[in-house]
């Protein structure tokens, strides 16, 4: 298998810290540079049928896009530690919680970072009023993630699951233009650091200071 990559990007690092979660190691990783381009070549896009990572090609040329769907398929192969439920219940809610923190606050966030950072002016025509609505949306939905985590140890329920990594790399995508939850948020923050330590949450990272 190979998986299309990029660093820094949010969705391409959940499929990263997932894999380091499972101890997958076997696959070879390409490396694209956004800025370059070079997911928008003719070739990748024949691939992946769309101009983004992540991207995983399986050994059939099959190419399944879309990081969740990704995570997904590399669940089946690699069932162990679960990630996403054994049960109904379990599934449902580790379910309700990563949809939750895709829209309610990775989506603005990314959309925030994307029309604020000037790096990001090469992949975007940006605009300041989209960057501030969606920089606020995400805020505003992180008391959503911290009333959940006042009454859960992790978002999903009692353990460590998908929900998880969905939720910390939308927040921690805010850092590339210094954009911090409230400081209020106490459960937010307890949670925030013991997913900071976890060994996936290094995966393919360049080495930076926590905020
Ligand atoms: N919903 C997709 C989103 C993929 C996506 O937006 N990837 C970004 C990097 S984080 C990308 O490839 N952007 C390329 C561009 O904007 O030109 C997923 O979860 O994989």
């Amino acid at each position: 298998m190979k998986l299309y990559d990029t660093p820094l990007a949010p969705n391409p690092r959940r499929v990263r810290w997932f894999l380091a979660e499972k101890g997958v190691t076997d696959l070879e990783i390409v490396t694209l540079n956004l800025i370059a381009g070079e997911h928008k070549t003719p070739e990748y896009l024949a691939k992946a049928g769309l101009a983004n990572v992540p991207a995983l090609e399986l050994d059939d040329g099959t190419v399944i896009t879309e990081s969740v769907a990704v995570c997904r398929y590399l669940e089946s192969l690699y069932p162990e530690p679960n990630l996403f439920g054994r049960d109904a219940k379990e599934t449902a809610i580790i379910e309700m919680w990563m949809r939750r923190g895709e829209m309610l606050v990775a989506t603005p966030m990314m959309l925030g970072v994307r029309h604020t950072h000037p790096a990001l002016a090469a992949l975007e025509k940006q605009d300041p009023v989209i960057a501030e609505y969606n920089k606020q949306s995400a805020l505003r939905a992180c008391r959503i993630l911290d009333r959940r985590l006042s009454e859960s140890e992790w978002l999903g329920g009692p353990r460590f699951t998908v929900a998880d990594i969905i939720a910390y790399i939308g927040i921690d995508f805010g850092r590339m233009i210094k954009l911090l939850p409230p400081e209020d948020l106490s459960h937010l923050g307890r949670w925030m650091a013991v997913m900071r330590d976890r060994p996936g949450a290094k995966a393919g990272m360049p080495q930076r200071e926590p905020a």
